[in-house]
C-alpha cells in the first residue's frame, strides 16, 4: 500500500510538531510548507535526521511553494499568528482571514481531493472561509479545537480525582472561544459520573458543584492560561497531538468519535455552520455526526456558543471575506 501524504500549511510552532509526530508513528510522508524561505527546510531536515534514532522511514520535505503538495490525502492547515497575552482569538480575525483566503486557494488548487483539518484561529471562521473559498464539500474540511479543549477538561478531572487520566472521559462542544461548552453531565471515569465521583470525594454536593465549576472555566480559559506563561505564543505541543488524533483516524479509517468543528445541517438545531459536535471521523472525513440529547441548560448553552460563532462569521463575510 502507497504510503499517505500529508501536506501541513504553516512550518511554526503547531506544523513543526505535527511533523514530528506523524514521523514517529509513521502516519504518512509530510510536505511542511511555509512562506517564509528556508524555515519548513530546515525544520523537516532537523527531523528527519533524528529518523535512525526514532526508527522511522517517512519521507519529509520542506516547501515554499504549493505545487509540492499535489496530490496530498490530507492537508493540515496551522498558518496564521498565535495570539500574544491580552489577545482573544477573535483578536486575529483580519490577519488570519486573509492568509486562510491564500490558503484554500493554493489547496484548492493543487490538492483537491484532499480532506483538510484546520487548526488556525479563530477557528470556528477559519473553517467556515475555507470551505467557502476552496468549494470543498463540507464533510471534507473540518477544525480541531474540541479534541484539545476535551483534554484539557479531562487532564484538570483526572488531577482533582487523582485517577489516571486514561480512565476520564469527557466533551467540549460548541465554539473554540470563551463559549465552548464543557459537557459536564456526560463526563465520566470509566462509565461512572464525575459528579458523582466528586460527591463522594467532598460529601457536600454544592462543594463538589463549586469544584466542577471551577474546572469548567479553567478548561474554558486554558488556552488563554498557557499564552500568558508562554508570552510569545501560544499551545502548541497539545494543539498538534489533538490534530494528530483526528488525522489518525482519518488516515486509517478508526471511525473514533472525536469531538470535531463539523459543518451542521440542521444537527443541535443548527443549520448552515461549522460547530464543535461529536463527529465519527473515518477515511471519507466527516462521516456522521452523533446527536446527544441535551437538557435545556446544555442547549442553551451551546446556542449561546453557536451566536457567538454566526457574529463572528457575520463579521468576516462584512468584512468581504
Ligand atoms: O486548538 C486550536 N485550534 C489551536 C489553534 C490551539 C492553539 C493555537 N491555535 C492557532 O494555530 C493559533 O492561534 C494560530 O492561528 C495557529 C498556528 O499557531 P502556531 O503556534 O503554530 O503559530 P506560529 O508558530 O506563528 O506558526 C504559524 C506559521 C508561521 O511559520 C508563518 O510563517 C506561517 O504560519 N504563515 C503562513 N504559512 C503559509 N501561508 C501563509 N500565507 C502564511 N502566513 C503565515
Amino acid at each position: 500500500m502507497a504510503r499517505k501524504k500529508i501536506a501541513l500549511i504553516g512550518g511554526g510552532q503547531i506544523g513543526g510538531v505535527l511533523t514530528q509526530l506523524i514521523a514517529q508513528k509513521q502516519l504518512g510522508d509530510v510536505v511542511l510548507f511555509d512562506i517564509v524561505e528556508d524555515l519548513p527546510q530546515g525544520k523537516t531536515l532537523d527531523i528527519a535526521e533524528a529518523s535512525r534514532v526514532d526508527g522511522f522511514d517517512v519521507n519529509l520535505k520542506g516547501a515554499n511553494e504549493y505545487k509540492d503538495i499535489a496530490g496530498s490525502d490530507l492537508v493540515i492547515i496551522t498558518a496564521g499568528l498565535p495570539r500574544k497575552p491580552g489577545m482573544s482569538r477573535d483578536d486575529l480575525l483580519v490577519t488570519n482571514a486573509k492568509i486562510m483566503k491564500s490558503v484554500a486557494e493554493g489547496v484548492k488548487e493543487f490538492a483537491p481531493n484532499a480532506i483538510v483539518i484546520i487548526i488556525s484561529n479563530p477557528l470556528d471562521a477559519m473553517v467556515t472561509l475555507f470551505q467557502k473559498v476552496s468549494g470543498f464539500p463540507t464533510h471534507k474540511v473540518m477544525g480541531q479545537a474540541g479534541v484539545l479543549d476535551s483534554s484539557r477538561f479531562s487532564t484538570f478531572i483526572a488531577w482533582e480525582l487523582g485517577i489516571s487520566v486514561k480512565d476520564i472521559n469527557a466533551m467540549v462542544l460548541g465554539g473554540h472561544g470563551d463559549t465552548m461548552v464543557p459537557l459536564v453531565r456526560y463526563a465520566n471515569v470509566n462509565g461512572v459520573p464525575v459528579m458523582e465521583m466528586l460527591e463522594r470525594k467532598y460529601k457536600d454536593a454544592a462543594k463538589a458543584k463549586e469544584v466542577m465549576d471551577a474546572m469548567v472555566q479553567r478548561t474554558k480559559m486554558a488556552g488563554g492560561e498557557v499564552v500568558k506563561l508562554l508570552k510569545t505564543g501560544s499551545a502548541f505541543y497539545s494543539p498538534a497531538s489533538s490534530a494528530i488524533a483526528m488525522a489518525a483516524s482519518i488516515l486509517l479509517d478508526e471511525k473514533r468519535l472525536l469531538p470535531t468543528c463539523a459543518y451542521l445541517n440542521g444537527e443541535f438545531s443548527v443549520d448552515g455552520y461549522y460547530v464543535g459536535v461529536p463527529a465519527v471521523l473515518g477515511e471519507n472525513g466527516v462521516e456522521r455526526i452523533i446527536e446527544l440529547s441535551l437538557d435545556a441548560e446544555e442547549q442553551s448553552a451551546l446556542d449561546n456558543s453557536v451566536a457567538a460563532v454566526k457574529s463572528l462569521v457575520e463579521d468576516m463575510e462584512r468584512l468581504g471575506f
